[in-house]
């Protein structure tokens, strides 16, 4: 059999093709997945790959949290659908009268609170385990400035640095992705527990890197603390997401996840170009007489 004006011949061909795209389809979305990994991309759904143990427990939650909405969902759904059905002004002419029902009541009221409840103790324990660790490896102190990022290293010879979105030109010459790359990433070790130590020095901004799971706070005058421990390398991006003025979306973070051999050779080198780094300061005496 054939469509109208196809040969079976073509139909055939064009089959074996359909089916050969189909299995070819995982593998290539893995790929993409895989290029694609640490930062938004087109018709993206779901959230950003974890990276990090913090976002493997956020991720958990999330999904058991999907599937107590729905189940919530699909109950409210059914008794309004039955309601609807049953109890509608063509097949029950004369309403009930009645108001309370002290069963009932206390039914509709212990359910939703043990619901909570139950939901309570997997989410105080992900609260305890991502707002510090016991046991950090090494410390970065991460500044907010209007609108750019620095980075202070305290433990690999206390050298830090500015980092600064890159123009689109440069992101296009570098191969990163626009809007997100800069131009001095943070560069942290890959399978160390990293404290993060983060401030501001004019408003609030916030330190986000969706696939390491950390969302931190940048506030003048105060120090939050968030961990992470990245399982894999990689280049993880995030942006800014506390409101902060005009620049706002474009102080975003880069990070780099490297084997423990490249951090001690990014360190040597960064302790040479960036320790008598004044960067910051030129930059507050440049954005002051603006
Ligand atoms: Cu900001």
């Amino acid at each position: 059999m054939s469509m109208v004006g196809v040969p079976a011949g073509r139909m055939a061909d064009f089959a074996r093709r359909a089916a050969r795209a189909l299995l070819g389809l995982p593998a290539l979305l893995a790929a993409t997945l895989r290029a694609w990994a640490e930062q938004p991309y087109d018709w993206q759904l779901g959230m950003q790959p974890a990276a990090t143990p913090v976002r493997d427990h956020i991720d958990a939650l999330h999904n058991e949290l999907v599937v107590i909405i729905t189940l919530i969902t699909l109950f409210v759904m059914g008794l309004l659908l039955y309601v609807i059905v049953r109890f509608n002004a063509k097949r029950h002419p004369a309403p009930s009268r009645a108001t309370h029902n002290t069963l009932l009541e206390v039914v509709w009221t212990m359910v939703p609170v043990l619901i909570l409840v139950f939901i309570a103790v997997p989410s105080f324990k992900l609260l305890y385990f991502e707002s510090a660790n016991a046991h950090p490896q090494m410390t970065v102190k991460i500044t907010g400035h209007q609108w750019y990022w620095s980075y202070e290293y305290p433990d690999q010879g206390d050298f830090s640095f500015d980092s600064n979105m890159l123009s689109d030109a440069q992101d296009q010459k570098d191969d990163k992705p626009r809007l997100l790359g800069v131009d001095n990433p943070m560069v942290v070790p890959v399978g160390t527990v990293v404290r993060v130590l983060v401030t501001s020095t004019d408003v609030i901004h916030s330190w986000f890197v969706p696939s390491a799971g950390v969302q931190e706070y940048a506030v003048p005058g105060r120090v939050n603390e968030a961990w992470f421990k990245f399982e894999r390398p990689g280049v993880y991006y995030g942006q800014c997401n506390q409101i902060c003025g005009i620049n706002h979306p474009f102080m975003p973070i880069e990070v780099r996840a490297v084997s423990a051999a490249d951090f001690a050779k990014w360190t040597a080198d960064a302790k040479k170009r960036y320790s008598s780094n004044d960067d910051g300061m030129l930059k507050l005496a440049a954005d002051a007489s603006r």
